[in-house]
């Protein structure tokens, strides 16, 4: 018997441990699922070569000083820009591929914040589809300037005709945004690099997806490239964004700051580093064109909405998703699912959506459910119970698709079959199927780009939905994954099903015996016995031989005129996989499409086309109503169908810090709906670390606790502080659901954000530059929790100066700004300091156990004065579920000279009653209160504190608060 350990890329987390086996094909140990007594892919299957990554490479070949560059000819204006031909300067240099002799340049502007830089070779300039662009309908372009005049542009583009060079300037400052001068273009078949100069000490924010903080550091490599991976910090994870904005600070006359942002979006999604260097940033990609958007902000909540706008605005979520929502591996069975739903019931924790992981399929098939352990009508009657109690049910769902065993007539797989009529599947070169290995064994992938895959993915949901009544779609494994290097299946699918080839957390060899920091201090006995567990694993593990490397790959492209070398690159990105090998651990490069595209070339899209097949088949599973996905993988305008969640994080205060520059990233890609695994996906969580986890996501837009398998139980009943400490986070969260709704109604129709940045909503205080341990919610919210164990107080900043006032939010006592200094609150378990911005108006809800319930409830308004006495808010009312809505309602609230004005627009109408309202930074104490003609004789006015409460309103408003517009006066 051999056992073999893999260690995970992030090495620190989730030891894969292989599976115990005998021989190649022997049968494991005895295991709690059935499914386990079959044959198991050969550990190693899922390992490639071990490359050198260019980045780590001190002899790599330096393009910049080996290639000849460019010459510009041919200039011209050409409608909405300028046009030229680039020439190759020199002798080839071909260094990582051939060299484009002739290059076409495209300068397009319009609208005035936008400019585009295309350069593409000649030889595809007039054609519709090449591997060197990105097909519209994958990805939106970002500038139509054919009508537009470059003389009414924000930015302003230079060039050098010998050696080229060009550079993007602000036309209102001059300053230089992008300059490629003193570098040299290289563009090959396989390579391309440019570089632009940067200011000394830039900040620079976004190329993601990657775990790190806001700010990027200016010595340091960022690599993009989809891959299925347990989110080790500063590598490629499951998503590719190559967008990012400059926040630069100029100096004024009078020694204020003044702030400019601009960004630069690159429309291309081959593999690709990002190097960030002292006063630098290089791009190479492995393929692709330059196609380069720059938008001249000047804020970076204009330079954000812009991007969003170009990519895909986001899409509307259903008010019932900004509920709580509950996930784990390891329900497993109908029961565990009920008694969680029940028990968040018994502890009065609210629970929207009750999540199911893989454990309810049917041997890991798609669209089918174990018929014990998930049988359909023990299923059906849960979900009939918990939809009548308003609440929800979101599975899971596998990219890959299970091919049945050929030789076995009862591993009949119906699903697969259709997928095969309508020949939807990815192939090898050489026309086969191209067969990988996923968790139900041995499986093909939809070929997103063939013509009958639509037809067959709608279907399969609509099917599915008759059985299962499930409300959204959790799409995982989307990158696209595939447990082994190659078409390793293609002649093995005769042993199907086949076990993956390492084993389950839970499972001999993998135990979940990890704790979060600081654990010995807050459990020292328990945390004694799990070090002693950890060490017995390691030393076992060390006695075990490694396996040897079996070489699984399929021949190279040989067909048609496509010479590349496409599985091994010349240039190797610093991709997180073993060996940097980009066919480790996904489905490989040289897997072909139908449209004749090869995976090299759109892999990172994988999962965004998924999203959007899916968004599709949700639209006829429920027609009218939008569609609720989460995906894991994703791309520029992914947001427009999907939310993302931040994938395997671990159970440990580091992790739950990251969350909110992971957020913060996903609110610049245009992905608002973000939320990470809260209390921890890898290893064990703890009392301390969950109870301030619950709290923290209770302020991001999607609020999910998940956790790994056979991890202790994690669910926000298990400890009373947690449990304590949720009901008040939930509960100021469901307060807050009308503003988080119409927050997500700006995002949806103006590319605005929701979570938010200290330093976008200030944006000419330099001093926020790196804050990413606080953050806004919309304009008016800011969150200042707990990251540190053990710790009972935290540190804020409270930017704005003296003039600016802040409001806590649990006792409404106001403070003015810190002046760039941090300041101490005090913040023991089961607190999160939480304020209100001076200048909103909030209009809030009383919160209940479900959504539903609470858009029932009564409404108070809370206005929040600012030191002017002047403050605004709005609302955005509909009925929460439909895609077109035939009515909807904007409410404006505005408050100056001591008079509130509320507004409406808009056919929407609702009975909920006004119960309060709360005016804070009230200074003097009002003579005279009057609702409209009405006198009101209820209130009271404190001269420290300086509020103003007027309650039991209920009355008030006849017909409902937002039925008419109405007007209060203070004086
Ligand atoms: O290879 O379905 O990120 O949330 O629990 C692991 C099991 C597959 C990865 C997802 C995680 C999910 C897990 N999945």
């Amino acid at each position: 018997m051999r056992v073999v350990v893999i260690t995970i890329a992030s090495g620190l987390l989730c030891a894969r441990a292989a599976a115990a086996q005998t021989g190649t094909s022997g049968t494991t140990t005895a295991s709690p699922t059935s499914w386990r007594s079959i044959p198991t892919l050969p550990s190693d299957i899922d390992q490639g070569k071990k490359l050198l990554a260019n980045l780590e490479n001190p002899n790599a070949k330096d393009a910049q000083k080996l290639c000849p560059g460019y010459t510009a000819t041919n200039v011209r204006n050409s409608p909405g820009g300028l046009s030229a031909r680039l020439v190759l300067a020199g002798a080839n240099c071909n260094v990582y591929g051939t060299d484009i002799d002739q290059l076409d340049l495209r300068v397009l502007f319009g609208p005035k914040s936008r400019l585009n830089v295309r350069i593409l070779p000649v030889e595809i300039a007039g054609e519709q589809e090449s591997w060197y662009d990105i097909k519209e309908d994958y990805l939106t372009r970002t500038v139509n300037g054919v009508h537009f005049n470059p003389t009414d542009s924000e930015l302003d583009f230079q060039f050098n005709r010998s050696p080229f060079e060009f550079s993007v300037a602000r036309k209102s400052t001059g300053d230089v945004l992008f300059s490629t001068k003193g570098s040299k273009l290289v563009f090959e078949n396989q390579f391309l690099e440019f570089r632009t100069e940067l200011p000394e000490k830039y900040n620079l924010y976004g190329l993601g997806e990657v775990m790190h903080n806001i700010r990027l550091g200016n010595k340091y490599n960022r690599t993009l490239y989809a891959t299925d991976v347990s989110d080790p910090l500063d590598e490629n994870l499951y998503g590719s964004h190559p967008f990012y904005y400059e926040h630069r600070y100029a100096k004024l006359e009078d020694g204020s700051k003044k702030g400019y942002a601009h960004g630069v979006y690159l429309r291309n999604l081959h593999g690709q580093d990002i190097l960030l260097r002292k006063k630098s940033l290089t791009w190479r990609t492995i393929g692709g064109m330059v196609d380069l958007t720059f938008y001249s902000g000047p804020t970076p909540a204009d330079v954000i909405a812009d991007h969003v706008k170009t990519v895909g605005l986001p899409a509307m979520q259903q008010y019932w998703t900004l509920g709580f929502h509950q996930c784990r591996w390891g329900y497993s069975n109908v029961s565990d699912l009920e008694g969680v739903v029940e028990a968040y019931r018994d502890f009065g924790i609210p629970l929207e959506t009750i999540w199911s992981d893989i454990d309810y399929m049917d041997q890991y098939r798609d669209w089918t459910n174990d018929p014990v352990t998930y049988d359909l009508n023990a299923f059906s009657a849960f979900l009939n119970k918990i939809h009548a109690d308003g609440q929800h049910y979101v599975p899971i769902f596998d990219a890959a698709i299970y091919v049945p065993n050929p030789n076995n007539a009862s591993d009949a797989y119906p699903y697969y079959d259709a997928g095969l009529a309508a020949d939807a599947y990815l192939k090898n070169p050489d026309g086969s199927l191209y067969v990988g290995a996923v968790w139900p064994g041995f499986t093909v992938f939809p070929d997103w780009s063939a013509p009958g895959t639509q037809a067959w993915w709608t279907d399969s949901f609509q099917k599915w939905h008759k059985e299962v009544e499930y409300d959204g779609i959790w799409l995982d494994m989307n990158e696209v994954s595939s447990f082994c290097v190659g078409s390793c299946g293609s002649s093995n699918i005769a042993q199907n099903p086949v076990h993956p080839p390492f084993s389950l957390p839970g499972e001999p060899g993998n135990l979940v015996l990890d704790y979060p920091e600081g654990f010995n201090n807050t459990n020292a006995t328990e945390a004694v016995s799990a070090a002693a567990a950890i060490e017995a694993r390691q030393s076992a593990n060390a006695a075990v031989e490694p396996s040897p490397t079996v070489a699984l790959f399929v021949s190279q492209v040989t067909q048609g005129v496509d010479a590349r070398a496409i599985n091994y690159p010349p240039y190797v990105i610093n991709h997180v996989q073993d060996g940097h090998d980009l066919a480790v651990h996904a489905v490989s490069p040289n897997a072909t499409h139908s449209d004749g595209s090869l995976e090299y070339d759109v892999h990172s899209l994988w999962g965004h086309l998924e999203t959007k097949a899916t968004y599709e088949s949700l639209l006829k599973v429920s027609p009218g109503k939008r569609p609720f996905i989460i995906s894991r993988s994703s791309a520029p305008g992914t947001g427009a169908w999907a939310g993302h969640w931040g994938g395997d994080n671990a159970s440990k205060w580091l992790y739950m810090a990251l969350s909110i520059p992971q957020a913060l990233s996903f609110s610049m890609f245009g992905i608002p709906m973000f939320g990470v695994d809260t209390c921890g996906f890898h290893g064990n969580t703890d009392m301390e670390l969950c109870a301030r986890w619950m709290q923290l996501s209770a302020f991001f837009p999607f609020y999910r606790n998940h956790n790994v398998l056979a991890a202790i139980s994690q669910e926000a009943y298990r400890w009373a502080a947690v449990a304590d400490s949720s009901r008040t986070a939930m509960a100021i969260r469901y307060t807050l659901l009308p503003y988080m709704y119409t927050l997500f109604h700006h995002a949806h129709t103006t590319g605005a954000t929701v979570m938010r940045a200290l330093s976008w909503e200030f944006p000419n205080d330099e001093s926020l530059v790196e804050i990413d341990r606080q953050f806004m919610l919309g304009p008016a919210i800011m969150v200042a929790p707990v990251l540190d164990q053990g710790a009972n107080y935290t540190n804020a900043t409270f930017p704005g100066g003296e003039n600016e006032k802040w409001y806590d939010w649990y006792t409404h006592e106001a403070r003015s700004g810190s002046e760039g200094k941090l300041v101490d609150l005090k913040a023991p378990l089961g607190h999160i300091p939480v304020f209100i911005r001076g200048g909103n108006i909030l209009a809030l809800q009383h919160p209940a156990y479900t959504t539903a319930e609470s858009r029932k409830n009564p409404w108070d308004i809370l206005v929040a004065l600012d030191s002017e006495g002047d403050a605004y808010g709005d609302l955005y009312l509909d009925d929460g579920e439909s895609l077109i809505q035939e009515k909807t309602t904007f409410i404006t609230l505005e408050a100056t000279n001591s008079h509130l004005n509320v507004s409406r627009k808009g056919q929407w109408t609702s009975s909920e009653p006004l119960s309060s309202v709360i005016i804070l930074g009230v200074s003097k104490k009002p003579r005279r209160i009057t609702l409209g003609q009405a006198q009101l004789d209820k209130w009271s006015w404190g001269e420290k504190a300086q509020i103003l409460k007027m309650t039991g309103l209920e009355g008030a408003t006849e017909g409902g608060v937002w039925s008419k517009e109405w007007e209060l006066s203070w004086k």
